[in-house]
């Protein structure tokens, strides 16, 4: 078969929502985005891990710590789940870390601010999970079968983590005046990057044309940084908190919230590498791949050793 031919069957199957495989023809642009996004979805749930991990041993109480320690893992399980989906689109875990570690990949903006109280682990859990999880329940439905399938387990773990992050601030609104201010700082410094996750604006978008074509995304950049605002400008009456937007108004005609300018400048300046933690982090997952290095070199070892039989491996595939 050649390349055209090869070409219309793929375009029917994106036409008519059958799931493209691994082992299908594709066109090569559309595994190289796939291996852009998958794999920088994955760097982010790794180096998002992070800027948590910094208040475990901080946090207030038994009950928010164990919480605190099972998000951040389930945070390590998305990352390892896309890994494996961007594997199958025949690249190596090896390359991938390389492209995170050297600069040349990227993760999403959020995970270069810090985390400077606790109620900043409210402020993720609520607006940073939140847009993930816009973000991400339409990419259940991406025409890529294993990066669809992964994210629908994903989506569930987020909408606990989105949970238990309202109702830490919920918690805190409710607390001492004290805790309420926290709680106010908290989105005050979080709304703004959060809204930012999103993306550029869609006419500064350059991938979104084509992978809205090809149903791997499903809705533009905008379309859903409006749908999370309208659902915060909500929710955050129910906290008794206010999100600082001074142009933040119900709009009838619309009916949409209408927002303030966002600052593309913070958000191109994160992007490339300079925003407040960029560094820190980088250094943190290079560190941290150091100092793994016997653990790989030891599970090599052992695998190399006691191969495991075609039918257990078949087994868990
Ligand atoms: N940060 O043309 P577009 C999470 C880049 S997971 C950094 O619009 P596209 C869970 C973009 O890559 C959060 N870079 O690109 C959690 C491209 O650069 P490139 C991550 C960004 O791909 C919660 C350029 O700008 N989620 O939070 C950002 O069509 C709590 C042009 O942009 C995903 O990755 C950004 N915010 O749309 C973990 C979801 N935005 O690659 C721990 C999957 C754009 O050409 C704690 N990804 N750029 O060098 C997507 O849906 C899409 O890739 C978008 C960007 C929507 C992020």
């Amino acid at each position: 078969m050649h390349n055209q031919e090869e070409e219309k069957i793929f375009l029917d199957k994106i036409d008519k929502e059958i799931k493209i495989e691994p082992k299908d023809w594709m066109p090569e642009q559309y595994r190289k985005t796939l291996i852009r996004q998958i794999s920088q979805h994955a760097h982010s749930e790794i180096v998002g891990m992070l800027p948590e991990a910094n208040w475990i041993t901080r946090a207030p109480s038994l009950r928010r710590k164990a919480t605190l320690i099972a998000k951040v893992q389930d945070e390590a399980g998305h990352g390892l789940y896309l890994y494996s989906a961007a594997e199958t689109m025949n690249i190596s875990r090896d390359e991938m870390i390389e492209q995170l570690h050297s600069g040349k990949a990227k993760y999403s903006s959020i995970f270069n601010y810090p985390t400077l109280s606790w109620a900043d682990m409210g402020a993720i859990g609520w607006l940073v999970d939140g847009a993930a999880i816009m973000n991400q329940v339409p990419l259940c439905r991406c025409s890529y079968g294993p990066y669809a399938r992964a994210m629908i387990r994903i989506c569930k773990e987020e909408s606990f983590h989105q949970r238990q992050g309202f109702e830490i601030l919920l918690t805190l609104s409710k607390g001492s005046e004290a805790q309420k201010q926290m709680a106010q700082d908290s989105i005050n410094r979080w709304w703004w990057p959060s809204i930012m996750m999103f993306g550029p604006n869609d006419d500064a978008s350059p991938h979104s044309k084509q992978s809205m074509a090809w149903k791997i995304k499903r809705f533009s950049n905008d379309e859903l940084r409006q749908k999370f605002i309208d659902v915060c400008a909500e929710q955050v009456k129910i906290l008794g908190l206010t999100l600082p937007d001074e142009k933040l108004k119900w709009n009838e005609e619309r009916k949409h919230y209408d927002f303030g300018e966002i600052n593309w400048e913070e958000f191109w300046n994160v992007v490339n590498g300079n925003g407040p933690c960029n560094k820190e982090r980088l250094a943190a997952r290079v560190k941290a791949h150091e100092d793994g290095a016997w653990v790989r070199e030891a599970a090599a070892a052992h695998a190399k050793k006691n191969p495991r039989p075609l039918k257990g491996r078949l087994a868990t595939v």
